[in-house]
């Protein structure tokens, strides 16, 4: 095989004194999901125990008479469990029981209990009750039928090569892994859906496309496409893809039974319309609720979902307009539509109003919106966050979104509290992240980027699990349980996201990347640029203004964050030059100036990559020697381009302000 398993990869352990359990394994049910709980059981308990655990099935009736109960592991169906993929896991008097009302939670529980063991907890008296917050748990995966990947830092796609789809071992090991963290829905290809993959949805993709839907329902997740909005003239031959043009809707709706009858266990369309260059309504003076809304009509007799992203701006903005503002534009455009789309449509909404920036303020939309489906749209492809070169762990970045108080009403009104529906009483919702896999050994290209593919699963199913305990949880399950090992990586990922925002653009205000790749720091690379990214530097100071001043975007938020925004001094600092333009000489609460602030946190983001190395260092015996050379040698490189980014920053910033460091440290 010429690739990992990643925290799959079970190592055997020597000494484990709760064994027995695994002898037996009880089991009802036949159908794909309860076998793969089956499998997964099976194979964890032969692979880290060495033992070959004997399946007994019973009749559908057994199980509740506790008399008849023997020792060993109870995978039980009970109508009385938790729903909604959740489980329970119990033990009592030598019986490992894992109940649940589907066969999605005994698969989850599964590979619950198989971590318990991975993770050398004893099982003795173990009691969990867990239920999926999100109802949807989705990767989107960016891959081209070419076989690249847009903003992919991993290798190619596993999903297509050379205009083919690709069906097998690979496929089953990524449910497997995907499953292992609670994903429940996958699109396998790009939202720039274009030339060949328009035809994802016709009868030339029908056979492979069937087998892979297959393959992802074994372990509980459904299968998605990324649709063409234009499909109607691409494919079909039509003067027009106007959604309210009566030959348009029926074209989709037969090619939507076409498309169903083919591949039964599709979910549903991801559609980036109106957006960098893509198709859409627009074109035709319609809103993006009457182009979701269309489609939405053709899929509802499978029992298929829309899910609409939000991503639409200008972006062929001049440098000069200082009044347009692409963070308002999504408000701008979904707002007035509120209420609008039917329910079988979703709307998927990227955490911030820019783009995957490393820090950025929540999207307004969050909160607002209050009679229409959201999913949350985060990025574990790290596009501009070092692209699986730098280390940045970016759960605790969707922590802090999660957590943000939108305040549409007293209580309950975190972003986590609507997207999971409890808020607004929604079911269609949940989280989605830009994923980050591709055909690297380590499917992630950095080891320890394997940290936000797993965190993330394991943050849509149980968004209130701390970003500390999920690092400490993949860690154990990837390299074991060493305590020395643990503690150094959890540190390493835990300062990583912080170290990456010391050394990069300031305070919020985010790109300064060069463009196009988007990698390593150019300041001025997007100044003067169309794509509305700007930072607005000159010789006093930097910062775009977004209050009712500027933009007025600051005014899209709910009381009493619009005001808070809104003020220079109760803006949050953290996102100060995003809502602010300051000048270089304003005092910081921490009692430094802006300036002396900008050269202060480059000096210290290069300190913490030196001090992230030195903990790698110290497990030079202590994890295989594979992952520690290759990244090692991914975290020099990120030493030199952190430093890069330091000297690049603080010199522009320099030569701007003509304002000396206090310290008298070397500025090029
Ligand atoms: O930021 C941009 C990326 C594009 C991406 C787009 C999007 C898939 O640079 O590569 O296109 O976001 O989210 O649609």
């Amino acid at each position: 095989m010429d690739y990992s398993l990643a925290w799959l990869s079970y190592r055997r352990l020597p000494f484990y004194e709760e064994k027995e359990y695994f002898q037996k394994l009880y089991v009802q049910g036949e159908d794909g999901i309860t076998s793969s709980a089956v499998y997964e059981i099976c194979r964890g308990a032969e692979e880290i125990l060495g033992i070959r655990t004997e399946i007994v099935r019973l009749p559908v009736s057994v199980g509740n008479e506790k008399s008849e109960v023997k020792e060993g592991i109870y995978l039980f169906l009970d109508s009385n469990g938790p729903s909604g993929g959740g489980y329970r896991i119990f033990e009592e008097k030598g019986v490992i029981w894992i109940t649940a009302a589907e066969p999605e939670g005994l698969l989850y529980g599964s590979f619950e209990l198989i971590r318990q063991v991975q993770r050398e907890r004893t099982l003795k008296g173990l009691e969990l009750l867990r239920i999926p917050e999100n109802p949807l748990r989705m990767l989107n995966h960016w891959d081209n039928l070419d076989g690249s990947i847009e903003r992919g830092y991993s290798g190619k796609s596993f999903f297509f090569r050379d205009n083919e789809v690709l069906v097998g071992k690979r496929t089953e090991d990524y449910a497997r892994l995907a499953a292992s963290v609670g994903i429940n829905g996958v699109v396998i290809n790009n939202v720039n859906v274009t030339e060949r993959a328009t035809k994802l949805i016709t009868c030339e993709y029908a056979i492979s496309l069937k087998r892979m839907g297959e393959v992802f329902s074994k372990y509980g997740i459904r299968l998605y496409l990324s649709l063409n909005f234009a499909a109607p003239i691409e494919l079909g031959g039509l003067a027009t893809a106007d959604p309210e043009a009566m030959e348009v809707r029926e074209w989709w709706q037969a090619q939507m039974k076409e498309t169903f009858r083919n591949i039964p266990s599709l979910g549903g369309f991801l559609v980036k319309a109106d957006s960098e260059g893509r198709p859409g309504p627009f074109t035709y003076d319609r809103t993006q609720a009457q182009g979701a809304n269309m489609l939405a009509e053709a899929v509802k007799p499978y029992g298929g979902i829309i899910i609409w992203r939000c991503f639409v701006y200008n972006c062929t903005q001049d440098w000069r307009d200082q009044k347009t503002d692409r963070a308002r534009s999504a408000y701008d455009y979904f707002m007035p539509l509120d209420g609008d789309f039917h329910e079988n449509v979703i709307l998927q909404i990227k955490n911030g109003p820019m783009d995957f920036q490393v820090r950025e303020p929540v999207s307004p939309l969050f909160g607002a919106l209050s009679k229409t489906n959201q999913i949350l749209e985060v990025q574990i492809a790290q596009e501009y966050t070092g692209q699986q070169k730098h280390v940045c762990y970016l759960i605790p970045q969707f922590k802090e979104i999660l957590g943000f108080h939108t305040r549409c009403r007293e209580e309950g009104d975190t972003v986590a509290d609507i997207i999971s529906g409890r808020c607004f009483s929604r079911r269609n919702c949940g989280m989605a992240a830009v994923a980050n896999t591709g055909s690297d050994s380590n499917w992630t290209g950095h080891d320890l980027a394997a940290a936000n593919w797993y965190g993330f699963g394991r943050l849509a199913f149980e968004p209130s699990l701390s970003a500390e305990d999920i690092a400490r949880e993949w860690c154990e399950c990837t390299f074991g349980t060493n305590a020395q090992v643990v503690h150094a990586v959890c540190k390493i990922l835990m300062m990583s996201w912080p170290a990456y925002e010391k050394y990069t653009s300031p305070l919020g205000i985010g790109w300064m990347v060069n463009p196009n790749n988007h990698y390593g720091p150019s300041v001025d690379g997007y100044e003067y640029d169309r794509w509305g990214t700007y930072h607005r530097a000159d010789h006093l100071g930097i910062g775009v203004e977004r209050g009712k001043a500027g933009t007025g975007f600051a005014q899209t938020y709910l009381e009493p964050n619009a005001s808070i925004y809104e003020e220079a001094e109760t803006c949050p600092e953290e996102l100060l030059l995003f809502f602010h333009y300051i000048p270089y000489t304003y005092m910081l609460k921490s009692g430094k100036t802006l300036i002396q602030h900008i050269y202060d946190s480059h000096f210290e983001g290069v300190e913490d990559v030196e001090k992230i190395i030195g903990l790698w260092e110290g497990l030079r015996e202590l994890v295989p020697g594979e992952i520690f050379d290759r990244v090692k040698l991914r975290m020099e490189h990120q030493l030199e381009s952190s430093l890069e980014w330091r000297d690049q920053i603080n010199s522009y910033f320099y030569r701007k302000s003509f304002i000396a460091d206090e310290k008298g440290r070397t500025i090029y």
